[in-house]
C-alpha cells in the first residue's frame, strides 16, 4: 500500500471527510512538492485531493505534485479552505493539532461554521517512522556525504585551528558533495566546551591533547544525516581513553542487541545500562537516540519514555555520551536501520579517537 492510500484508509477509520495537512514536511512526503508555502487537503474520495499554495509556486506545484488539483489562495487561507469545504460537501475535517495555530483555527471556525473540526495528530507522523526503500536510499546518500566529510576532516584537523574553522570546512565539504544545507547547526566543541552536549562551534582555538567533539550532518533531497565523533589531537590521557572506551562499549552493546519487537525504551536501556554500571549514569542526561528522515529529530525516540515497538525500516541514531563539567565530554553517534532479526549500520565512519 502506498503512503497515500494509507492516509486514505486512516481517514475512513477516523470517519473524516478530509484532513488538512499543514506541515510542509508532510506536504512534501505525500505530494513531492518542494516549495515553502503549501497545505494539502486530502479527502476520503479517491480523486479529490488539493494542493493549496500561492501564485509564486503555481508552475512548480503543477510539475511536482501529480494527482493534486492546484488551488491558488484567494483572500485568506481560511476563506480559500471554507470555499473548498462548501464546494465538495466536506463536513468533518481533521486538523493537525501540532501545526495549526489558534488564530487559523478561530478563522476556520468563523469562515466555515457548517464544518466540524477535529484536532488530531497528522497520520504522516506515524507513517514516516518506517522508511520506504526510496527513502532509505536517500538517507544512505546523505550519510555517505557525512562519512566522506569525516574522513576529510581527519586529514584537515590540527592544533591551532578554531572550532569554527573546522565547522566551516565540514559544511563546505558536504555542500560540495551535493548536500543542500546543514542538517542542524554544526557542533564543534573542544576540551571544557565538549561538556556541553550542544556546544555549537565557537572561536576557541584547539590545542594538542584536547578533546574535540564534532556533531554534524547534511540534507540530501530532503533527507538528513547525523554523525558524531570525538577526537583527541595527539596522545589521549588515561581518563580520556577510559571514558572513550566506555562510550564505545555502550554504543556497541546497542548495535549487537537492538532488534524488531523491542520497545524504543528498551533500546535506550541497552546503552544506558553500560554507562550506569560504570558509575556515569548522571553524566548521560539525554536520550540514546532518535529517528532521522525528513527531519533531523523524528520518531521513534530511543528514550526511557518512548514505548514504540521497533520495526524493520525504522532509522535511528545511537549516540551515548558522557559529559563532565570542567573536564569535557565524549559522544559517539552512528545511524542504523532496523532489519529483521537485528540492525544494519548505515554510518561507515571509522571509530577513530586519536589523530
Ligand atoms: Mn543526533
Amino acid at each position: 500500500m502506498t503512503k497515500f492510500s494509507k492516509v486514505k484508509k486512516w481517514l475512513q477509520e477516523k470517519d473524516l471527510d478530509a484532513f488538512l495537512i499543514s506541515k510542509l514536511v508532510h506536504c512534501f512526503y505525500l505530494s513531492g512538492f518542494t516549495g515553502t508555502s503549501a497545505c494539502l487537503l486530502v479527502t476520503n474520495s479517491a480523486e479529490k485531493n488539493f494542493l493549496i499554495t500561492d501564485f509564486r509556486y503555481k508552475e512548480q506545484a503543477e510539475a511536482e505534485a501529480k494527482g493534486y488539483e492546484l488551488i491558488l489562495w484567494e483572500g485568506s487561507l481560511a476563506q480559500t479552505l471554507a470555499k473548498l469545504f462548501r464546494q465538495h460537501g466536506l463536513k468533518k475535517v481533521g486538523l493537525d493539532q501540532d501545526e495549526i495555530t489558534l488564530g487559523t483555527y478561530e478563522r476556520l471556525k468563523k469562515d466555515a461554521p457548517e464544518v466540524s473540526f477535529f484536532p488530531l495528530q497528522d497520520p504522516c507522523v506515524e507513517l514516516r517512522k518506517i522508511k520506504t526503500a526510496e527513502e532509505l536510499e536517500l538517507l544512505k546518500k546523505a550519510i555517505e556525504i557525512g562519512d566522506k566529510a569525516f574522513l576529510h576532516i581527519l586529514e584537515f584537523i590540527h592544533p591551532g585551528l578554531t572550532e569554527r574553522e573546522i565547522a566551516l570546512e565540514l559544511e563546505f565539504f558536504m555542500r560540495r558533495l551535493g548536500g543542500t544545507r546543514n542538517a542542524f547547526e554544526t557542533i564543534v566543541a573542544s576540551q571544557n566546551r565538549a561538556a556541553l552536549p550542544h556546544g555549537v562551534a565557537s572561536q576557541r582555538i584547539i590545542q594538542a591533547g584536547e578533546l574535540v567533539l564534532m556533531d554534524f550532518g547534511t540534507v540530501y533531497q530532503g533527507y538528513h544525516s547525523d554523525l558524531t565523533r570525538t577526537l583527541v589531537l595527539g596522545e589521549p590521557d588515561a581518563s580520556q581513553w577510559e571514558r572513550y572506551n566506555l562510550v564505545l562499549k555502550a554504543q556497541e552493546a546497542v548495535f549487537q542487541k537492538i532488534q524488531p519487537g523491542m520497545r524504543a525504551c528498551e533500546a535506550d536501556a541497552l546503552g544506558r545500562s553500560v554507562i550506569e554500571e560504570a558509575g556515569y549514569g548522571k553524566n548521560f542526561g539525554h536520550s540514546l537516540g532518535h529517528g532521522v528522515g525528513l527531519e533531523i529529530h523524528e520518531g521513534p525516540r530511543l528514550s526511557p519514555r518512548d514505548e514504540t515497538i521497533l520495526e524493520p525500516g525504522m532509522v535511528v541514531t545511537v549516540e551515548p555520551g558522557i559529559y563532565l563539567s570542567g573536564w569535557g565530554g565524549i559522544r559517539l553517534e552512528d545511524m542504523l536501520v532496523i532489519v529483521p532479526g537485528g540492525c544494519e549500520r548505515l554510518t561507515r565512519s571509522p571509530q577513530v579517537f586519536k589523530v
